[in-house]
């Protein structure tokens, strides 16, 4: 029997790696997709990936709960993965309602409806490393406590808690995956990665010359994505629902990682970065590491890329596509 799966946030990273995956296992994917003015753009990774027309879409807001009923009516999904929400750090400040009814009351909102409509599907939500924010152990597990430092973390935790009190109190198949940061040459350029490789591309082209950036001193757990949607998906084949830190367990700083990009294309870091503060945060996630063993033990996952190898991936795509957009004019 061909399994159906409904991803929210298909038109995310993360969700246009996660449809490929399931593509490539054989389901049948569908994807929830706002509404936007720009028809043709939203769906661009889709596109990257080369499988738009191998995903069935449907009009879905995480803030509509009626769209999100409609939506599972129509496709009976095995499989719920959540990921959508607001999931810029810095945005959230500049928009903390918004990044709570997405981020946190929408995962609500989607569990409702999976309750109501089909209770035996396995559901999965996106949760965050960024929910640790002021770490209070060195590496972080599933039994590190909390403490956000930004209202996207906020949310993010009560999309946690959600989840797992619906697993407790309706005996929902639900898991929370505590991703840590991952990156590909998907991901948004407002993200520290990108934004990097991005402008390491250009400033190589000649088409840039500086790369503006804020606090070079905080240090992530960096993995790829692609590795990552692998873990969601092992999460839903186990018999329980349960939670899960998916992270590497190696931790390097932005100071770092700009080394790394600016090294692939023999360029000098400093020739070109200029630290500007108003790019610093208003509370800042210092540091973040985090400890996989149990994904390791029980899902049998272990991450493949390391953040070098993604690294100069990325900074392969964006030379690529910024040579492709010269040659188009
Ligand atoms: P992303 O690229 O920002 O994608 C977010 C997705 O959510 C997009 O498809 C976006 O649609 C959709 N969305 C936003 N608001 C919505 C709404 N009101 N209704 C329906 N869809 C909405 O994020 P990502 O990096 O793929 O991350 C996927 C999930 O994992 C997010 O929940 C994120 O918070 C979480 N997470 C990410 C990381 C990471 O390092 N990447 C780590 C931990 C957790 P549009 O295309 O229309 O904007
Ligand atoms: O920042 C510092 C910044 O925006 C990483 C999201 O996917 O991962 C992501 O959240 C670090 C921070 O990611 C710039 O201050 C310095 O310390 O790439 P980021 P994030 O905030 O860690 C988590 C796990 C998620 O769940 C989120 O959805 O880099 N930094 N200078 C900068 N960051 C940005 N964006 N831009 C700068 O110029």
């Amino acid at each position: 029997m061909t399994k159906r799966a409904l991803v929210t946030g298909i038109t995310g990273q993360d969700g246009a790696y996660l449809a490929q995956l399931l593509l490539d296992k054989g389901y049948d994917v569908h994807g929830a997709v706002r509404r936007s003015s720009h028809g043709g753009v939203a769906d661009h990774r889709l596109k990257w990936l080369g499988i738009l027309d191998r995903v069935k879409l449907h009009d879905a807001d995480l803030l509509d709960p009626s769209s999100l009923l409609r939506t599972i009516a129509a496709v009976q999904p095995d499989e719920v993965y959540n990921l959508a929400a607001q999931s810029f750090v810095a945005t959230s400040w500049q928009q903390p309602i918004l990044t709570s009814q997405v981020t946190a009351l929408g995962v609500t909102n989607v569990l409702e409806a999976v309750r109501t409509i089909k209770p035996d599907a396995r559901f999965y939500q996106a949760s965050s490393s960024e929910m640790y924010g002021l770490i209070q152990h060195p590496e972080q597990s599933e039994t590190t406590p909390f403490y956000p430092r930004s209202p996207y973390a906020v949310a993010k935790l009560y999309g946690h808690w959600i989840t797992v009190n619906y697993r407790e109190s309706f005996g929902l198949h639900a898991s929370s995956g505590i991703l840590f940061n991952h990156e590909s040459p998907l991901r948004g350029t407002e993200f520290v990665t990108r934004k990097v490789t991005d402008a390491v591309a250009r400033i190589k082209l000649g088409l840039a010359r500086e790369l503006r950036l804020g606090n070079i001193d905080a240090k992530r757990d960096w993995g790829h994505a692609r590795d990552y949607v692998e873990a969601m998906w092992l999460m839903l084949q186990q018999d329980q629902g349960d939670d899960y830190v998916i992270a590497t367990g190696r931790t390097t700083s932005v100071r770092e990682m700009c080394e790394i990009a600016f090294r692939h294309v023999e360029l000098s870091m400093e020739d070109h970065l200029v630290i500007d503060p108003d790019l610093f945060r208003p509370a800042e996630v210092d540091v973040l590491l985090g400890d996989p063993s149990k994904a390791r033990e029980k899902l049998g996952w272990t991450p493949k890329t390391s953040l070098e190898e993604m690294i100069r991936e990325m900074v392969d795509a964006d030379l690529e596509r910024l040579r492709d957009r010269g040659h188009r004019g």
